[in-house]
């Protein structure tokens, strides 16, 4: 039996020496103050059709209900920002998704943490969790110290920007805990906001999840991306990273060492015509490990109708002589 430093030290000795870029401990206690604004975001159809952040509203605000007994919230953080860029004339695709599917990456590595700290704590009773559960992941982040939470909604890091996934340990065993991350370090600066193609982003670092593009392009399980859109995508077939890529913080991004990560061949070379012939057989093969088959093949199809009903109609519209 160690003392708490003791556990607090191989936790965090076992966080990094998994890849994790950071790692900070809160208390597992409700959030409150998140649940008047999770409330609120729901109440005003912020959620759109993402049906599922409607669910298990009392777990997502409260890990002892989510993890029975539990006494620590561990944030864990990982660099996504790639080396390479894709080819100039794709349609584009966040930078989250250029590697292997993050969800099954990071579990793996939260499969290996739990054992190690069973391994050198003792019997600890721990569930790890990765963007589909109902935790506010971004919440956590900021209570356990990691950075503060930017006007375009997203976790930022003094260190590195925001270009990170957020994953969480909720565990019946007692910490040392980190201090929340009091600043606020955006100042007046409103980029995010101005360059937002949506408008998605409102006052109060509130985002409106159904005027997002990677709503519209990841989420939307209709086949129809709304008319009154048109034009606004700036050719973001699959996610958008508009928000992140203004961001000042984000001059500070390094690419990441994981080597799961590493950006898909065609991810990075693939050109419009690329993307426009591909068939559905050789979709599901090359991006079966791939966050774009959250989308599928028809998703990804209507994506990129979408995008080109754009362009079609400003072709039209450039051959249309101005001095008449
Ligand atoms: C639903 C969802 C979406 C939806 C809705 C977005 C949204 N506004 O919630 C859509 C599909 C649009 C989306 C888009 C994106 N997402 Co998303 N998404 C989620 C998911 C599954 C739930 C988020 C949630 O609970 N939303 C409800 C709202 C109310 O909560 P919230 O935005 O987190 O805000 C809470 C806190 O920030 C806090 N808060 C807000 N203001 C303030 C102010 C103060 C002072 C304090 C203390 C707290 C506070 O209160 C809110 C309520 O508790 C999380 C994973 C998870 N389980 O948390 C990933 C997650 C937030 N997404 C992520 C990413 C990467 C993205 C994209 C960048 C992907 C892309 N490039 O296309 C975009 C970014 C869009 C944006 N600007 O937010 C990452 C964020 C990483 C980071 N560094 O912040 C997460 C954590 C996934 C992960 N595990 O890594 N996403
Ligand atoms: S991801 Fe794009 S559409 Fe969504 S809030 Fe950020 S800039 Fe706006
Ligand atoms: S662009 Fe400016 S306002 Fe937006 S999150 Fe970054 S620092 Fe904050």
């Amino acid at each position: 039996m160690g003392t708490i430093q003791e556990h607090t030290s191989i936790v965090k000795q076992a966080a990094f020496s998994l890849g994790f870029d950071f790692c900070g401990v809160a208390r597992a206690q409700m959030l409150d103050d998140d649940a008047r604004r999770l409330e609120q975001w729901l109440s005003s159809g912020m959620q759109g059709s993402m049906q599922y952040m409607e669910n298990h509203f009392d777990l997502r605000i409260d890990p002892q209900k989510l993890v029975p007994g539990a006494k620590s919230v561990i944030t864990l953080l990982l660099n996504y920002f790639p080396s390479q860029t894709q080819h100039a004339d794709a349609p584009r695709i966040s930078k989250y998704a250029y590697g292997r599917d993050y969800h099954e990456v990071i579990k793996h590595k939260l499969k290996n943490f739990l054992e190690i700290l069973r391994e050198k704590i003792g019997k600890i009773h721990g569930r790890g969790f990765v963007d589909s559960a109902p935790v506010l992941e971004r919440t956590w982040a900021q209570r356990s110290g990691l950075g503060w939470i930017g006007k375009n909604g997203n976790l930022l890091t003094k260190q590195n920007g925001s270009f990170f996934f957020i994953a969480t340990m909720i565990a019946d065993v007692e910490l040392q805990y980190d201090d929340p991350f009091a600043k606020d370090y955006c100042g007046s600066c409103s980029r995010c906001i101005d360059a937002c193609p949506t408008s998605a982003i409102l006052p109060n670092k509130i985002v409106d999840g159904s005027k997002c593009i990677s709503y519209f392009t990841i989420e939307l399980k209709d086949m129809l991306i709304p008319s009154e859109m048109k034009g606004k995508f700036n050719d973001w077939m699959f996610g958008c990273d508009v928000c992140q890529d203004v961001c000042p913080w984000n001059r500070f991004s390094k690419a990441t060492n994981e080597i799961e990560l590493q950006p898909i061949h065609e991810v990075l070379n693939f050109s419009l015509d690329d993307w426009e012939n591909l068939s559905e057989e050789s979709f599901n093969k090359l991006f079966k490990n791939s966050p774009l088959k959250r989308s599928k093949y028809s998703g990804i199809k209507r994506n990129l109708k979408f995008l080109s009903a754009r362009q079609s109609s400003q072709a039209v519209a450039s051959k249309v002589p101005t001095d008449l």
